[in-house]
């Protein structure tokens, strides 16, 4: 299988499904409506929600439709977490996805606003799926708890006020910023298809494994690029043992996907695509 092929076509599933829902906005106000626009149409990968999908069709997930809110939600929260990291206050980046980042292209207070608005719509969304109510209850918590005060924001404020953090403090800051979500993405799909407890923490573990790998190939990408800003596997132990750590979190992780068997495959291959990705 090509997983560049695969990627891309359920790219274009999820921008179909996000097209779908901002075509239902109305009434709201059109500077916000572009702010918000532009923050989610401007070339972002679509990882997290296509591991939801990925996750739900190897758990052997019936009915799209209940899956697909999720999908977006997750997509959702993410362009909220990539807008609120580059406002002035925290990263202060002036370009995201080779693109002006939103506060540079509206204004700082269009921009908190529309992120705030994505936020409010993926609860929208979640609670929207026709999914069973149990499972979907488990999903928004799930969800929840990786963004919150023990989630990405713990990780992005441990990363803020520490910049010479330790290694057990730097991977700690990594998982909850950034592995912890990519770990749910995949964990609500087993949730929602109504997979096994066993299933669902055994993709936990694998998924904070890939989530680790992916925020680790990023920081050395940064390094590549000459862009990091924060502390990084790089900065703290160079290029080569940066690269090292991330092959153990890949073998980790495919490691962890093969113990459940053929239907995640996929997973494994992910996993190769995230390391070498380029971009
Ligand atoms: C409560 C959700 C929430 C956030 C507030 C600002 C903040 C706290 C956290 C920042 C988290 C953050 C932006 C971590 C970096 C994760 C990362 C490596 C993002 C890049 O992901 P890609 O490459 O992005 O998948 P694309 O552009 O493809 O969408």
């Amino acid at each position: 299988m090509n997983i560049e092929n695969y990627l891309a076509m359920k790219r274009q599933l999820v921008d179909k499904a996000l097209e779908k829902e901002f075509g239902k906005f109305d009434q709201i106000p059109r500077v916000l409506y572009r702010a918000m626009h532009y923050a989610v149409f401007s070339g972002g990968k679509r990882l997290r929600p296509i591991l939801t999908l990925m996750a739900f069709e190897a758990c052997n997930g019936k009915n799209p439709s209940w899956v697909m809110p999720f999908a977006c939600g997750i997509e959702l929260i993410h362009t909220f977490s990539l807008i609120n990291d580059d406002l002035p206050c925290m990263d202060n980046d002036d370009w995201r996805r080779g693109k002006p980042t939103l506060h540079k292209a509206f204004d700082e207070t269009t921009a908190i606003l529309a992120g705030a608005a994505l936020f409010a719509k993926a609860y929208e969304l979640f609670c929207q799926s026709q999914a069973p109510p149990i499972p979907r209850l488990r999903a928004i918590a799930a969800i929840s708890r990786v963004i919150g005060s023990n989630g990405i924001v713990a990780g992005q404020i441990l990363d803020i006020k520490n910049p010479t953090p330790s290694l057990v403090l730097l991977k700690r800051i990594h998982r909850k910023k950034t592995a912890e979500l990519i770990a749910v993405s995949i964990q609500i799909g087993a949730i929602i298809a109504g997979a096994k407890e066993m299933v669902t923490k055994q993709l936990w573990s694998a998924g904070v494994d890939l989530g680790m790998l992916f925020q680790i190939t990023d920081d050395i990408l940064d390094a590549e690029q000459d862009k990091a800003s924060q502390p990084t596997f790089v900065k703290r132990y160079g290029l080569e043992r940066a690269k090292i750590f991330a092959r153990q979190y890949a073998r980790r992780a495919q490691g962890k996907f093969s113990m459940l068997g053929s239907c995640f495959t996929k997973f494994n291959l992910i996993a190769d695509w995230i390391a070498n990705r380029g971009n």
